[in-house]
């Protein structure tokens, strides 16, 4: 069973995310990345998908051409966990240099 994060916890760690916002219904984090076109889209998913299986943590998102919405909770936790947190710098990672 994963710990959700306390107070305490989210005060501290989530401002260390750049870009990514509480999403009070799952309880979760959400950001947009935004690319130069569907290609470079495409493979930053699919490199977000190889590092979340190697994980066993993963992405609820959605892709329209160029962009990808994506939300980090965790189903075994009820709610925002460290899993998320440390998904959330990988995928960050996985977008670097590729945004438009
Ligand atoms: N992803 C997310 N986002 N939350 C989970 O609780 C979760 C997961 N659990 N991926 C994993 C898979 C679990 O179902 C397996 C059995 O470990």
């Amino acid at each position: 069973m994963v710990k959700r994060l306390g107070e305490a916890e989210r005060a501290e760690l989530l401002p260390t995310l750049g870009g990514w916002e509480h999403e009070p219904k799952r309880d979760g984090i959400t950001k947009r990345f935004v690319f130069a076109d569907f290609v470079a889209a495409f493979g930053f998913m699919t490199r977000v998908a190889l590092l979340a299986e190697k994980a066993d943590h993963h992405p609820e998102w959605s892709n329209v051409w160029n962009r990808v919405d994506i939300l980090l909770t965790t189903h075994d936790a009820d709610g925002l966990s460290m899993r998320d947190i440390e998904l959330a710098r990988a995928i960050d990672k996985a977008a670097e240099g590729a945004r438009a």
